[in-house]
Protein backbone atom coordinates (compact mmCIF):
# COMPACT_ATOMS: atom_id res chain seq x y z
CA UNK A 1 0.00 0.00 0.00
CA UNK A 2 1.47 3.38 -0.77
CA UNK A 3 0.93 5.73 1.85
CA UNK A 4 1.19 9.30 1.95
CA UNK A 5 4.70 11.09 3.05
CA UNK A 6 2.50 12.88 5.83
CA UNK A 7 2.19 11.09 9.25
CA UNK A 8 -1.17 11.06 10.26
CA UNK A 9 -1.94 12.74 13.51
CA UNK A 10 -4.50 11.70 16.38
CA UNK A 11 -4.65 14.09 19.07
CA UNK A 12 -6.12 12.24 22.59
CA UNK A 13 -5.96 15.94 23.91
CA UNK A 14 -3.98 14.55 26.99
CA UNK A 15 -4.67 15.95 30.20
CA UNK A 16 -1.26 17.77 30.89
CA UNK A 17 -0.86 17.62 35.17
CA UNK A 18 -1.22 21.33 36.31
CA UNK A 19 2.24 22.15 36.56
CA UNK A 20 1.28 25.17 38.97
CA UNK A 21 -0.41 22.58 41.59
CA UNK A 22 2.75 20.17 41.14
CA UNK A 23 5.33 22.53 42.11
CA UNK A 24 3.17 24.33 45.05
CA UNK A 25 2.74 19.89 46.40
CA UNK A 26 5.71 18.86 46.18
CA UNK A 27 7.71 22.52 47.96
CA UNK A 28 5.22 22.36 50.55
CA UNK A 29 6.34 18.35 51.41
CA UNK A 30 8.99 17.76 53.44
CA UNK A 31 11.44 16.83 52.07
CA UNK A 32 10.42 19.09 49.23
CA UNK A 33 10.48 17.68 45.63
CA UNK A 34 9.76 18.65 42.05
CA UNK A 35 8.22 15.87 39.59
CA UNK A 36 11.08 15.50 37.03
CA UNK A 37 8.48 15.13 33.90
CA UNK A 38 8.41 18.98 34.36
CA UNK A 39 12.21 18.94 32.87
CA UNK A 40 10.98 18.61 29.25
CA UNK A 41 9.54 22.30 28.68
CA UNK A 42 12.11 23.91 25.16
CA UNK A 43 14.55 24.93 27.16
CA UNK A 44 14.86 21.52 28.96
CA UNK A 45 14.33 19.45 25.71
CA UNK A 46 17.29 21.47 24.26
CA UNK A 47 19.33 20.86 27.66
CA UNK A 48 18.75 16.78 27.34
CA UNK A 49 19.73 16.84 24.09
CA UNK A 50 23.19 18.40 24.92
CA UNK A 51 23.49 16.15 28.11
CA UNK A 52 22.66 12.83 25.41
CA UNK A 53 26.11 13.97 23.72
CA UNK A 54 27.90 14.10 26.42
CA UNK A 55 31.28 12.26 27.11
CA UNK A 56 30.38 11.28 30.36
CA UNK A 57 26.55 10.39 29.66
CA UNK A 58 27.28 7.08 28.25
CA UNK A 59 23.86 5.67 27.79
CA UNK A 60 22.83 7.62 24.87
CA UNK A 61 25.52 6.74 22.00
CA UNK A 62 26.00 3.17 24.08
CA UNK A 63 22.53 2.20 23.55
CA UNK A 64 22.59 3.10 20.03
CA UNK A 65 25.38 1.51 18.76
CA UNK A 66 23.67 -2.09 20.72
CA UNK A 67 20.60 -1.26 18.85
CA UNK A 68 22.62 -1.08 15.59
CA UNK A 69 24.23 -4.30 16.37
CA UNK A 70 21.10 -6.54 17.58
CA UNK A 71 18.88 -4.87 14.88
CA UNK A 72 18.62 -8.30 12.84
CA UNK A 73 18.32 -10.62 15.58
CA UNK A 74 15.78 -8.20 16.83
CA UNK A 75 13.86 -8.08 13.20
CA UNK A 76 13.89 -11.90 13.43
CA UNK A 77 11.81 -12.11 16.83
CA UNK A 78 9.51 -9.57 15.68
CA UNK A 79 9.16 -11.23 12.30
CA UNK A 80 6.99 -9.56 9.23
CA UNK A 81 4.48 -6.74 9.25
CA UNK A 82 4.31 -5.69 12.87
CA UNK A 83 2.65 -2.98 14.05
CA UNK A 84 5.62 -0.91 16.17
CA UNK A 85 4.35 1.66 18.80
CA UNK A 86 6.95 3.71 20.51
CA UNK A 87 5.93 5.51 24.12
CA UNK A 88 7.72 8.52 24.41
CA UNK A 89 8.83 8.98 21.27
CA UNK A 90 10.83 12.53 21.03
CA UNK A 91 12.65 12.58 17.88
CA UNK A 92 12.43 9.38 16.86
CA UNK A 93 15.82 8.85 16.15
CA UNK A 94 16.35 5.29 17.49
CA UNK A 95 12.86 3.86 15.67
CA UNK A 96 14.70 4.66 12.71
CA UNK A 97 17.45 1.44 13.49
CA UNK A 98 14.77 -0.77 14.19
CA UNK A 99 12.50 0.30 10.97
CA UNK A 100 15.61 -0.18 8.48
CA UNK A 101 16.10 -3.36 9.62
CA UNK A 102 12.44 -5.05 9.91
CA UNK A 103 11.14 -6.84 7.70
CA UNK A 104 7.49 -5.01 6.10
CA UNK A 105 6.54 -3.09 9.18
CA UNK A 106 2.89 -2.49 8.85
CA UNK A 107 2.43 0.57 10.81
CA UNK A 108 4.70 2.91 13.33
CA UNK A 109 3.10 4.62 15.68
CA UNK A 110 5.10 7.15 17.68
CA UNK A 111 3.41 7.93 21.04
CA UNK A 112 4.24 11.61 22.40
CA UNK A 113 2.99 14.16 24.55
CA UNK A 114 4.76 16.94 22.85
CA UNK A 115 2.33 17.77 20.07
CA UNK A 116 4.11 19.89 17.68
CA UNK A 117 7.56 17.91 18.71
CA UNK A 118 5.81 14.70 17.91
CA UNK A 119 4.34 16.06 14.53
CA UNK A 120 7.36 17.16 12.99
CA UNK A 121 9.02 14.11 14.23
CA UNK A 122 6.80 11.43 12.72
CA UNK A 123 6.58 13.78 9.52
CA UNK A 124 9.85 13.35 8.94
CA UNK A 125 9.09 9.35 9.76
CA UNK A 126 7.02 9.60 6.99
CA UNK A 127 9.16 11.08 4.21
CA UNK A 128 11.93 8.64 5.09
CA UNK A 129 10.07 5.50 5.51
CA UNK A 130 6.94 6.00 2.63
CA UNK A 131 6.20 2.28 2.44
CA UNK A 132 5.09 2.06 6.26
CA UNK A 133 1.87 3.90 7.92
CA UNK A 134 3.37 6.40 10.40
CA UNK A 135 0.99 7.51 13.41
CA UNK A 136 1.54 10.46 15.49
CA UNK A 137 -0.78 9.53 18.25
CA UNK A 138 -0.40 12.54 20.87
CA UNK A 139 -1.24 11.02 24.34
CA UNK A 140 0.41 11.01 28.04
CA UNK A 141 1.99 7.26 27.75
CA UNK A 142 2.04 7.14 31.93
CA UNK A 143 -1.95 7.01 31.87
CA UNK A 144 -3.77 4.55 29.79
CA UNK A 145 -4.68 5.21 26.50
CA UNK A 146 -5.94 3.26 23.60
CA UNK A 147 -3.69 3.05 20.30
CA UNK A 148 -5.97 2.22 16.71
CA UNK A 149 -5.29 -0.62 15.34
CA UNK A 150 -3.37 -0.55 11.82
CA UNK A 151 -4.83 -0.90 8.82
CA UNK A 152 -2.66 -3.34 6.73
CA UNK A 153 -2.73 -6.13 8.15
CA UNK A 154 -6.19 -5.30 10.30
CA UNK A 155 -4.46 -7.26 13.32
CA UNK A 156 -0.66 -6.69 12.56
CA UNK A 157 1.28 -7.95 16.04
CA UNK A 158 1.80 -5.37 18.51
CA UNK A 159 5.55 -4.90 19.10
CA UNK A 160 6.23 -1.86 22.07
CA UNK A 161 9.37 0.16 22.02
CA UNK A 162 11.02 2.41 24.98
CA UNK A 163 14.37 3.12 24.96
CA UNK A 164 16.63 5.57 26.46
CA UNK A 165 15.85 3.81 30.45
CA UNK A 166 13.27 6.27 30.86
CA UNK A 167 11.72 3.60 33.02
CA UNK A 168 14.66 4.53 35.83
CA UNK A 169 12.32 7.23 36.06
CA UNK A 170 9.92 5.57 37.38
CA UNK A 171 9.98 3.71 40.76
CA UNK A 172 10.10 0.11 40.52
CA UNK A 173 6.42 -0.22 41.77
CA UNK A 174 5.79 2.45 38.98
CA UNK A 175 7.96 0.81 36.06
CA UNK A 176 5.52 -2.70 36.94
CA UNK A 177 2.21 -0.80 36.59
CA UNK A 178 3.54 1.03 33.73
CA UNK A 179 4.23 -2.38 32.01
CA UNK A 180 1.42 -3.96 33.11
CA UNK A 181 -0.84 -1.09 31.07
CA UNK A 182 1.62 -1.86 28.23
CA UNK A 183 0.98 -5.52 28.26
CA UNK A 184 -2.77 -4.77 27.91
CA UNK A 185 -2.55 -2.50 25.45
CA UNK A 186 0.17 -4.62 23.30
CA UNK A 187 -2.61 -7.10 23.15
CA UNK A 188 -0.24 -10.03 23.53
CA UNK A 189 2.44 -8.59 21.40
CA UNK A 190 6.08 -7.95 22.67
CA UNK A 191 7.86 -5.13 24.22
CA UNK A 192 11.70 -4.05 23.29
CA UNK A 193 13.03 -1.84 26.30
CA UNK A 194 16.39 -0.26 27.13
CA UNK A 195 17.62 -0.32 30.66
CA UNK A 196 20.69 1.31 31.98
CA UNK A 197 22.73 -1.16 34.30
CA UNK A 198 24.18 -0.69 37.41
CA UNK A 199 28.32 -0.66 37.17
CA UNK A 200 31.03 1.52 39.16
CA UNK A 201 29.81 4.39 40.82
CA UNK A 202 32.28 6.78 39.43
CA UNK A 203 30.90 5.80 36.21
CA UNK A 204 27.34 6.75 37.39
CA UNK A 205 28.37 9.82 39.00
CA UNK A 206 30.33 11.24 36.35
CA UNK A 207 27.11 10.97 33.84
CA UNK A 208 24.97 13.19 36.15
CA UNK A 209 27.57 15.69 37.16
CA UNK A 210 29.36 16.59 33.73
CA UNK A 211 32.28 18.53 33.49
CA UNK A 212 30.58 21.30 31.26
CA UNK A 213 27.81 21.66 33.58
CA UNK A 214 24.90 20.74 31.46
CA UNK A 215 23.41 18.56 33.66
CA UNK A 216 23.18 21.11 36.49
CA UNK A 217 21.80 23.54 34.25
CA UNK A 218 19.53 20.98 33.10
CA UNK A 219 18.26 21.21 36.54
CA UNK A 220 18.45 24.06 37.32
CA UNK A 221 16.17 24.99 34.55
CA UNK A 222 13.31 23.86 36.54
CA UNK A 223 13.51 26.50 39.40
CA UNK A 224 13.59 28.70 36.03
CA UNK A 225 9.96 27.71 34.83
CA UNK A 226 9.14 28.39 37.57
CA UNK A 227 10.20 31.88 37.76
CA UNK A 228 8.85 31.88 33.75
CA UNK A 229 5.86 30.39 34.01
CA UNK A 230 4.54 31.24 37.64
CA UNK A 231 6.12 34.38 38.70
CA UNK A 232 8.54 32.49 41.24
CA UNK A 233 11.28 34.58 42.44
CA UNK A 234 14.02 31.69 42.81
CA UNK A 235 17.54 33.09 42.61
CA UNK A 236 19.34 30.64 40.23
CA UNK A 237 22.94 31.01 42.07
CA UNK A 238 21.53 30.42 45.53
CA UNK A 239 21.40 26.31 44.36
CA UNK A 240 23.23 24.04 43.61
CA UNK A 241 22.89 21.00 41.50
CA UNK A 242 24.09 17.51 43.38
CA UNK A 243 23.50 14.36 42.11
CA UNK A 244 24.65 10.99 43.83
CA UNK A 245 23.98 7.48 43.47
CA UNK A 246 22.50 5.94 46.75
CA UNK A 247 23.55 1.75 46.69
CA UNK A 248 21.05 0.44 48.98
CA UNK A 249 17.62 1.74 46.78
CA UNK A 250 19.69 0.92 43.33
CA UNK A 251 19.23 4.47 41.86
CA UNK A 252 20.95 7.96 40.91
CA UNK A 253 19.20 10.84 42.75
CA UNK A 254 19.42 14.10 41.60
CA UNK A 255 18.96 17.17 43.99
CA UNK A 256 18.59 21.01 44.07
CA UNK A 257 20.24 22.39 47.54
CA UNK A 258 19.81 25.48 48.82
CA UNK A 259 23.65 27.30 49.61
CA UNK A 260 21.74 29.95 52.30
CA UNK A 261 18.70 30.41 54.46
CA UNK A 262 16.01 31.73 51.98
CA UNK A 263 12.26 32.73 51.51
CA UNK A 264 11.19 31.99 47.46
CA UNK A 265 8.02 33.65 46.73
CA UNK A 266 5.48 32.03 44.19
CA UNK A 267 2.64 34.50 43.61
CA UNK A 268 1.42 34.59 47.16
CA UNK A 269 2.62 31.39 48.82
CA UNK A 270 6.34 31.15 50.25
CA UNK A 271 8.69 28.48 50.86
CA UNK A 272 11.69 28.53 53.91
CA UNK A 273 14.79 26.63 52.95
CA UNK A 274 17.46 26.01 55.63
CA UNK A 275 20.57 26.41 54.52
CA UNK A 276 21.87 22.74 52.92
CA UNK A 277 18.13 21.88 52.20
CA UNK A 278 16.97 19.91 48.96
CA UNK A 279 14.90 19.59 46.49
CA UNK A 280 14.93 16.06 45.10
CA UNK A 281 13.94 16.26 41.37
CA UNK A 282 14.59 13.36 40.13
CA UNK A 283 15.69 9.29 40.29
CA UNK A 284 17.39 6.95 37.73
CA UNK A 285 17.32 3.62 38.99
CA UNK A 286 19.82 1.39 37.33
CA UNK A 287 19.25 -2.11 37.49
CA UNK A 288 20.89 -5.82 37.28
CA UNK A 289 19.44 -8.01 34.26
CA UNK A 290 18.11 -10.24 37.05
CA UNK A 291 16.51 -7.17 38.84
CA UNK A 292 14.90 -6.20 35.89
CA UNK A 293 13.53 -9.26 34.20
CA UNK A 294 11.87 -10.12 38.01
CA UNK A 295 10.03 -6.83 37.30
CA UNK A 296 9.03 -7.74 34.09
CA UNK A 297 7.86 -10.73 35.25
CA UNK A 298 6.11 -9.54 37.86
CA UNK A 299 4.17 -7.38 35.35
CA UNK A 300 2.66 -10.42 33.14
CA UNK A 301 5.86 -10.60 30.85
CA UNK A 302 8.64 -13.31 29.93
CA UNK A 303 12.07 -12.55 29.33
CA UNK A 304 12.93 -13.73 26.30
CA UNK A 305 16.36 -12.09 25.15
CA UNK A 306 18.84 -9.64 26.57
CA UNK A 307 21.76 -8.20 25.40
CA UNK A 308 24.40 -5.74 26.33
CA UNK A 309 27.15 -3.53 24.88
CA UNK A 310 31.04 -4.87 25.27
CA UNK A 311 31.33 -2.55 28.55
CA UNK A 312 27.94 -3.83 30.70
CA UNK A 313 26.73 -0.42 30.92
CA UNK A 314 23.41 -0.55 29.10
CA UNK A 315 20.73 -3.73 28.16
CA UNK A 316 17.97 -4.08 26.05
CA UNK A 317 15.48 -6.59 26.66
CA UNK A 318 13.23 -8.17 24.48
CA UNK A 319 9.91 -9.36 26.42
CA UNK A 320 6.48 -11.66 25.42
CA UNK A 321 3.49 -11.01 26.95
CA UNK A 322 1.93 -13.94 29.09
CA UNK A 323 -0.45 -15.86 26.39
CA UNK A 324 1.39 -13.68 23.75
CA UNK A 325 1.90 -15.65 19.90
CA UNK A 326 5.25 -17.10 20.26
C1 LIG B 1 15.41 10.56 30.49
N1 LIG B 1 16.17 9.86 31.51
C2 LIG B 1 16.29 8.43 31.18
C3 LIG B 1 17.46 10.49 31.87
C4 LIG B 1 18.19 9.64 32.94
O1 LIG B 1 19.37 9.35 32.72
O2 LIG B 1 17.58 9.30 33.94
C5 LIG B 1 17.24 11.91 32.37
C6 LIG B 1 18.53 12.57 32.84
N2 LIG B 1 18.67 13.22 33.97
C7 LIG B 1 19.90 13.69 34.05
N3 LIG B 1 20.57 13.31 32.99
C8 LIG B 1 19.72 12.62 32.20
Amino acid sequence: MTTPSVARFIDLEPEVEDFETAVLAGLGRAPKTLPCKFFYDQAGSELFERICELDEYYPTRTEIALLRRIAAPVAALIGADCHLIEFGSGASTKVRILLDALVSPARHTAVDISRDHLRAAADELARSFPEVEIVALCADYTRPFEVPAATNPPHAKRVGFFPGSTIGNFTPDEAIAFLRSAAGLLDGGDFLIGVDLKKDVDVLTAAYNDGQGVTAAFNLNLLARVNRELGGDFDLDAFEHRAHYDAREGRIEMHLISRRAQTVAIGDHRFDFAVGETIHTENSYKYAIEEFRAIAERAGFTALECWTDPGNLFSIHYLRAAGGAP
